[in-house]
């Protein structure tokens, strides 16, 4: 990546300035930022789908494996232990982070799973036929499909958020919404491909005042921006390390201790026992109780290296990192002829979705991937958004940025654009 600027009349902030000055200092920790595409200068907007893993978590995954692998909560030898507390004491780190006590944070494999979890262990015990779930038509298919399952099981009914044409959830359905028959409600922190934040405590407040459930998909916030669960007063909250910088098949979810304590197991086997005997067994505490077979020990005991690394730079900076070159790529972007960007919540993330006349978003991907650019296009896993969006082909790109991106990246992928535009005439 060069030092200077792309050539660009875009007039940039000295706050900006400043984001991609520190961002060419965070490149130098993430290997393959220095590779190249195509004979091209990598340029990696697709942070929303993974992020990039900086050398020190690549380091403390080496290091596990080189020096303690052992299985966890089984042994009395020396490695063992090592491994044992590692992976607790990287369960209080990712809980710290996002402010829960560490016995309610279960490490799951991803999002997906946090949500299925959830829907099938605490669902088919508190969810009846004529119940509702209500969730938002900008959610991922990891929160509408799990739901889906559950409710065509028990005879619940979905209702669905609408949206307003910024992007913003129409706030002022929410009596209709949630209502005494309601008993969960289960909708994205930020939208993965608008980038709308929800106003989760005002959810909570409602949802509360019918003594309804609120679970938070937050795949998209947790690594872009600082997260306070117990001041968003919700009551289950997941995430995937994989999209913080961290490595793939980790991921917490947080549920209220009474409620955790009050559900039955996700899957048994070991670990998750306090006893078996032939005919029945009895569960082990929380969070163990979640937690069946061996766990992805590794990557657990990195996504606490992963957190470190994180706040060692600081979320609130990353946030406002994202947020000025998110508003400068919408600037950029708004300028081309024929391109239309969708989502413009007042709060938003750094997921930016657009489309371009009436190229298809693949094929204007595959010439951005000619230029080292790589972004995604696609549904984005939000088909029913997208048809409330009525996007041609169902379909947007999308380029999302984190800490180690910069503006000359921008200008790199806004200039590839206008290739495109004359490939395609
Ligand atoms: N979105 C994207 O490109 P998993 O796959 O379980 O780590 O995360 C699922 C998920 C759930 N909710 C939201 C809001 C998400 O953005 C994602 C993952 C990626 O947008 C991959 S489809």
């Amino acid at each position: 990546m060069s030092e200077t600027l792309v050539a660009t009349d875009h007039e940039i902030s000295t706050e900006l300035q400043q984001f991609d000055e520190e961002a060419r200092r965070h490149r130098a920790d993430f290997p393959v930022l220095s590779r190249e595409v195509h004979g091209k200068p990598l340029v990696y907007l697709d942070n929303a789908a993974t992020s990039q893993k900086p050398q020190v978590v690549l380091d403390a995954l080496h290091d596990y494996y080189t020096r303690y692998n052992a299985n966890v909560h089984r042994g009395i030898h020396t490695l063992s232990e090592e491994a044992t507390n590692a992976y607790e004491a990287s369960r209080v780190k990712v809980a710290q982070f996002i402010n829960v006590p560490s016995q309610s944070l279960i490490f799951v494999r991803n999002t997906t799973e946090g949500i299925n979890l959830v829907a099938y262990a605490w669902g088919r015990k508190n969810v009846k036929a004529g119940d509702e779930i209500v969730l938002s038509v900008m959610e991922h298919h990891s929160n509408i499909v799990p739901w889906q399952i559950l409710a065509h099981e028990v005879g619940a009914k979905l209702k669905y958020f609408d949206i307003h044409d910024d992007g913003t959830l129409k706030m002022e359905d929410i009596d209709d919404l949630i209502t005494d028959r309601t008993r969960i409600v289960s909708i994205a922190h930020m939208s993965n491909a608008l980038g709308t934040v929800n106003p989760i405590k005002e959810i909570v407040e409602k949802a509360h005042q019918v003594g309804a459930l609120v679970f938070v998909d937050a795949a998209q916030s947790v690594p872009h921006m600082p997260v306070d669960v117990q001041a968003l007063g919700c009551d289950f909250f997941t995430f995937s390390g994989h999209k913080m910088c961290g490595p793939t098949g980790i991921g917490g979810l947080y549920g209220r201790e009474e409620i955790l304590e009050a559900m039955d197991p996700f899957m048994g086997g070991g670990s998750m026992i306090e006893e078996v005997q032939l005919q029945y067994s009895t569960w082990a505490e929380i969070p163990e109780k979640f937690e069946a077979g061996t766990p992805n020990i590794a990557h657990a005991i990195v996504l606490g290296v992963t957190v470190d690394y994180l706040s060692s730079i600081g979320m609130g900076n990353i946030r406002a990192h994202e947020l000025a070159l998110a508003r400068y790529m919408i600037d950029r972007l708004e300028e081309i002829d024929g391109l239309t960007v969708y989502g413009h919540a007042p709060e938003r993330g750094g997921a930016v979705s657009y489309i371009l006349n009436d190229i298809h978003p693949s094929d204007l991907s595959t010439i951005l991937d000619r230029e080292g650019v790589a972004i995604r296009a696609g549904h984005h896993c939000a088909q029913p958004l997208m048809r409330r969006l009525g996007t041609p082909y169902g379909a947007t790109a999308r380029a999302s940025v984190y800490h180690y991106n910069t503006t000359d990246e921008v200008e790199i992928m806004i200039n590839a654009i206008h290739k495109a535009r004359r490939f395609f005439g």
